[in-house]
């Protein structure tokens, strides 16, 4: 494979890791944990996995004698940078327990472990994947792991390959499912570990004990790098306004990361515009109205950011998706017929609202909404192309707002999406170390012998030396929610906090923003040169955890 040369110095890059993981290692349990809500309901379901004690590891000063142990790893969902450093920190963790480890790596995320499709990570192998993005060392999938058919004949391969473990890299919903095969191999007796590890780039699987999920770091920096240069771009020509959308599923983080870094004119906040109940067009006025402030100074020109998710959150889209979910789930037969078909019955069978909700969006939003689901249920929020939606009903209400002398100035508009841009960008300094601490940390959860655990590293604002490792029970995290129709267990989402100090702090400033031109350029990331400049973590986790 042909290099770049950042690449080939790139891979000489060690990463740091906490110093307690750098020689052996004993657990040491606190205190039985709960669920974060749903108690009993939880408890119920993961009888033999619940209530575990949080982890953390300490320096062992007396190691016992090991055994080689073979692990299975499985990267599932979308991209995030970084992932190939947790499977080399892994690799170089089982290898340091005992130098006959093996790990496998299942192809193409979880239905590789189903389809017994798998190859051996040798070293030759993790050596060029080392401190590169993306996912390709064994790929991805979003198949979702849930039946009794697809854990059995999962242990088929395990038992065969003499698999101790599973790591399972993924979000919120990956996790789940890591949680719920844990309980059912610990049920059965399989004797087979399952291990969870924080991956997405959205930034939202992240509670009292995850800081962060990885890949947000990096792919935040690679969005605020480009929006810095187009905002750059808009205040040496002032004739455009850039809508810019921005990944992130439901949750806002990365559009107020961004935000953050850039100090764009306008950022909405998906989780504001809900607690505010503000409609589409109470979203579209706010924008228009910026827009004229602006002209008024002379300035015909700006950059808004909108996370992809917003449409999700407008209270009366939020009630169409709830009802179009029901509707999904009660015909199932429904997936086999051809889209026209399933549009016309979806249109038929909702309640008056709704259904008017429906009619007063544009045909092919309307369309993704109804249609386009991934295989967890959730509306695909990356095909819908809100940042036309919005400049479009954003040009209509300033003409009429020209024609009452509201406006004067001219609004030419241009879109963009960055997502996929930033999931597969090499890890910042920052992912590297975190991601391959995770990774190692997993080995020694393995090693500890626990299951149904994610990997956790701590105190991250702080240099990577004095990160705290450990691991947390993932029925922890989780609550019942509505999903496809029927309450389940899942882990609960972290959405942008309202109270919390990244929220407060761009609400101090915004208006500021808005009207004033504030930009910032934050530049390309930086992975040689001196720490302030190259081992930042994101704003967000400087401002959750240490108010600046
Ligand atoms: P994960 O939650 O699996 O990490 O995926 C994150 C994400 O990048 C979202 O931001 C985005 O909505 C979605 O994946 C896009 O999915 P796909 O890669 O299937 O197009």
């Amino acid at each position: 494979m042909k290099k770049s040369a950042l690449q080939k110095a790139r891979a000489a890059y060690q990463p740091k890791l906490p110093i307690v993981l750098t020689g052996a290692v004993k657990a040491v349990e606190g205190e039985p944990t709960q669920s974060v809500a749903d108690q009993a309901e939880i408890k119920a379901l993961f009888p033999n996995t619940y209530g575990l004690p949080e982890l953390k590891f300490e320096k062992n000063a007396n190691p016992a004698a090991t055994r080689p142990i073979n692990v299975g790893v499985i990267l599932s969902g979308g991209q995030a940078p970084g992932g190939h450093n947790v499977i080399s920190g892994l690799f170089d963790g089982i290898k340091k327990i005992h130098r006959n480890s093996r790990l496998y790596g299942f192809l193409m995320g979880p239905s590789g472990l189903v389809d017994h499709r798998y190859m051996e990570l040798t070293a030759d192998i993790i050596n060029e994947y080392r401190n590169t993005g993306g996912f390709d060392i064994i790929g991805s999938g979003r198949t979702k792991l849930e039946t009794k058919e697809q854990f059995d004949k999962g242990l088929e391969i395990l038992k065969e390959l003499d698999i101790k473990a599973v790591v399972i890299i993924g979000g919120d919903d990956s996790n789940t499912n890591a949680a719920i095969l844990a309980e059912y191999y610990k049920a059965i007796g399989a004797g087979v570990q399952v291990i969870g590890c924080p991956k997405t780039i959205d930034g939202d699987l992240k509670n009292a004990q995850i800081e962060t999920s990885f890949g947000f770091d990096t792919a935040t920096k690679v969005y605020s790098e480009v929006i810095g240069n187009i905002q750059r771009d808009c205040n040496s020509a002032k004739k455009y306004w850039h809508f810019i959308k921005l990944m992130g599923r439901s949750a806002s983080h990365i559009a107020l990361e961004c935000a953050l870094q850039t100090q764009p004119n306008i950022c909405i906040i998906s989780e504001e515009v809900e607690a505010k109940n503000l409609s589409l067009d109470d979203v579209v006025n706010n924008i228009a109205n910026t827009v004229a402030a602006r002209a008024a100074a002379g300035d015909n020109f700006g950059t808004v950011l909108i996370p992809e998710g917003l449409i999700e959150f407008i209270p009366a889209i939020k009630a169409l998706i709830a009802e179009l979910n029901e509707v999904l789930a009660k015909n199932p037969d429904l997936s086999a017929k051809d889209p026209e078909t399933i549009f016309s019955f979806i249109k038929s069978n909702l309640s008056a609202n709704n259904a008017a909700t429906l009619a007063s969006l544009p045909d092919k939003v309307a369309r993704q909404l109804c249609l386009d689901r991934d295989p967890h249920g959730n509306v695909q929020v990356s095909l819908i192309e809100t940042e036309k939606l919005l400049s479009e009903m954003v040009a209509k209400r300033l003409s009429e707002m020209a024609k009452v002398g509201e406006f004067v100035g001219k609004f030419s508009a241009l879109h963009h999406f960055f997502g996929y841009e930033g999931r597969c960008a090499d890890p910042s300094n920052f992912d590297a170390d975190y991601c391959y601490a995770l990774g190692f940390n997993a080995a020694c959860l393995v090693n500890a012998g626990v299951t149904g655990y994610m990997s956790s590293v701590r105190n991250l604002t702080k240099p990577s030396v004095q990160w705290i490792a450990g691991g947390i029970p993932i029925t922890m995290m989780m609550n019942m929610e509505r999903r496809n129709g029927a309450m389940k267990p899942v882990i609960q989402k972290a959405l942008v906090d309202l109270a919390g100090a990244p929220f407060l702090k761009f609400a101090s400033k915004r208006d500021d923003w808005a009207v004033n031109t504030c930009y910032v350029y934050p530049g390309p990331i930086q992975y040689f040169g001196p720490a302030e400049v190259c081992d930042l973590p994101s704003m967000t986790l400087r401002y959750e955890h240490q108010g600046k």
